[in-house]
């Protein structure tokens, strides 16, 4: 029987507030979550949300030219067709004050914000073994106990700020993309550097150039960037769009990586040559993410690979005027699309700027940071007014075990995953009971468009949970072969496409120094992970140990 209570009067030991289920995290996935458990399961619900609104990533993550590199219409919620269809995206690519208005929309249709505790830190997250139910720590010191314990923090919210000796005695000001102030950065009359070129450095250069009197950006490891090709939509794709909406979903849900398009049926070898070059040239004038479903074996079969990466590096010595600084901006070292791929508006046409330089910290890496600037190894010092990090995040486990979560007899998360993350489906950790991680490390996550892969998680867990309060059962967690069996799956998938082979990037948490090199997400694709997580359900939740 659920222990039904009221939102309004938890009960629980003094200064304790007690749920069914706390929720940690107020973007897509805790918002979506939230109304899943409470509106149709009818759960107690507490949400805890570190920042002061709902948005997740897009709350923090404001810096100049924030975008979203999902088309609008995909990157939205779409298991309500009267939500989906009410809302109307302006542009191709949504920009993150846009995306803001939508979440604040959804929570306010669905009347969210009433079980959402704003600017609540979790600290602490413990299994009580004896009494079979989470013990939740804020930072305000508040405690609260649940049923169920639900992870929502998304995979990019530990912002990764090198540790670079002489941050702290910089008399200029700086920022990480990450965590960009609210009321904005003017960077009028600024000499301006930017450290890191993921996709996050090559939105902002753009942008930031425009504003700044000199912008210098500090380049690690060069990037691959097709053209976004972003602009406003007009009615008739607007229409389209409210018309199409099935078909849209059902096409996210079918594909690999949860966008709404198909990856060509053909291989790269079944054309001629200039019948390829033709259709990049055709993918590289449409723009975005869907230049890497040209060919079906781009990811897979490195010489066809080396063919898309040829094109894309023609590009920019065809874009870059100064032959210097396209060499270094060409010279890039991986298969496309085995870190993330970028797309931007007028990332490398930026570099043609007089106001704009480019550093290769490969070459000559960043020394140390002064009181006046960023010294690299060689002496040179370059003088800045404000510094950019653009360097990422911890991603995937470093927003878990900030949280400080401790399970089992004890078992720290820290400690269970000292080698890397193992989960079972990355929905469950052995040792954690009644723990759900969405979108944890060893489901699709960042190589799926993310609301897509939310939802399908979201609603997984609400079944979930149904299905443990009608049988009556008080745990649940993976049995360990079942963990050892997934984690396989997990390389294996990996191993099977060329992922693996950019060594530097974060889905192997290569980052971050000292964190295991694991490659984390499943890279099978979402639309065969759905149906594991279905048969898993259907065979009676195979693999998790159930009890009573
Ligand atoms: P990324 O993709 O991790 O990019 C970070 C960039 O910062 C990358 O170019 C790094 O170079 C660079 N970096 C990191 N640390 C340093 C130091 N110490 N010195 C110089 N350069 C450094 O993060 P993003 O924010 O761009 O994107 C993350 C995801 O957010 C993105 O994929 C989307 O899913 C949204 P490296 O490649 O490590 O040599």
């Amino acid at each position: 029987m659920p222990d039904t209570m009221t939102r309004d009067a938890p009960r629980g030991s003094a200064g304790t507030s007690t749920y069914d289920a706390v929720i940690i995290g107020a973007g897509f996935s805790g918002m979506y979550q939230l109304h899943l458990l409470r509106d149709r399961l009818g759960l107690s619900v507490r949400v805890l949300e570190q920042g002061g609104g709902v948005g997740g990533t897009w709350y923090w993550n404001r810096y100049p030219g924030a975008r979203c590199d999902s088309e609008s219409h995909s990157y939205c919620f779409t298991f309500s067709p009267e939500l989906y269809k009410e809302w109307e995206w302006t542009e191709r690519y949504p920009g993150q004050p846009e995306i803001m208005r939508y979440m604040n929309w959804v929570a306010d249709r669905l009347d969210l914000k009433r079980d959402i505790a704003f600017d609540t830190r979790v600290t602490a997250a413990r299994y009580d073994d004896t009494a079979n139910r989470w013990q939740v720590t804020t930072e305000a010191g508040e405690r609260l106990n649940a049923t169920y314990l639900i992870t929502a923090v998304g995979c990019l919210s530990t912002a990764n700020v090198p540790k670079i000796p002489g941050l702290e005695d910089f008399k200029g000001r700086w920022y990480h993309t990450g965590q960009w102030p609210h009321e904005g950065v003017d960077f009028t009359g600024m000499r301006v550097g930017q450290v890191g070129t993921g996709s996050t450095g090559i939105q902002a250069v753009p942008v930031i150039a425009e504003a700044a009197k000199h912008l210098t950006v500090f380049q690690r490891t060069a990037n691959y960037s097709v053209p976004a090709r972003n602009g406003p939509l007009d009615a008739e794709f607007k229409d389209w769009v409210r018309q199409n909406y099935e078909k849209i979903r059902a096409t996210t849900q079918s594909t690999p990586n949860g966008h709404p398009f198909i990856i060509a049926d053909r291989s790269t070898w079944d054309v001629t040559e200039e019948e390829r070059a033709a259709l990049y040239e055709a993918a590289w004038e449409k723009g975005g993410l869907q230049l890497r479903a040209t060919f079906r074996d781009l990811l897979v079969d490195k010489a066809a690979n080396d063919t898309a990466a040829e094109f894309l590096k023609a590009k920019i010595r065809s874009i870059v005027k100064d032959p210097d600084t396209a060499a270094k901006l060409a010279d890039i070292d991986h298969p496309y699309a085995a870190k993330r791929p970028p797309i931007d508006s007028d990332y490398f046409e930026t570099f043609n700027r007089d106001n704009v330089a480019l550093v290769d910290v490969r070459a000559n890496p960043i020394e140390r940071i002064t009181p006046d600037g960023i010294q690299l190894r060689d002496g040179t010092l370059h003088a800045l007014d404000i510094i950019v990090f653009a360097t990422g995040f911890d991603a995937m486990t470093g927003p878990l075990l900030l949280l400080n979560i401790t399970g089992r007899d004890g078992l720290a998360l820290k400690d269970a995953w000292a080698a890397g993350p193992r989960s079972y489906l990355g929905l469950q950790v052995a040792g954690f009971p009644n723990l759900f991680t969405i979108t944890g490390p060893g489901s699709p996550s960042v190589l799926c468009n993310m609301p897509v892969c939310i939802e399908q998680h979201a609603e997984w867990i609400a079944d979930c949970i149904a299905m443990l309060r009608e049988k009556g059962v008080a745990r649940m967690e993976p049995e360990p072969a079942a963990v050892d069996r997934w984690v396989e799956q997990v390389n294996a998938a990996a191993n099977a496409t060329l992922l693996p082979q950019a060594g530097h990037s974060w889905y192997l948490g290569a980052n971050v120094p000292g964190k295991p090199r694991v490659f984390m997400p499943y890279a099978g694709g979402m639309a065969r992970y759905r149906e594991i997580c279905d048969e898993v359900a259907g065979k009676g939740y195979e693999g998790f140990a159930l009890s009573r």
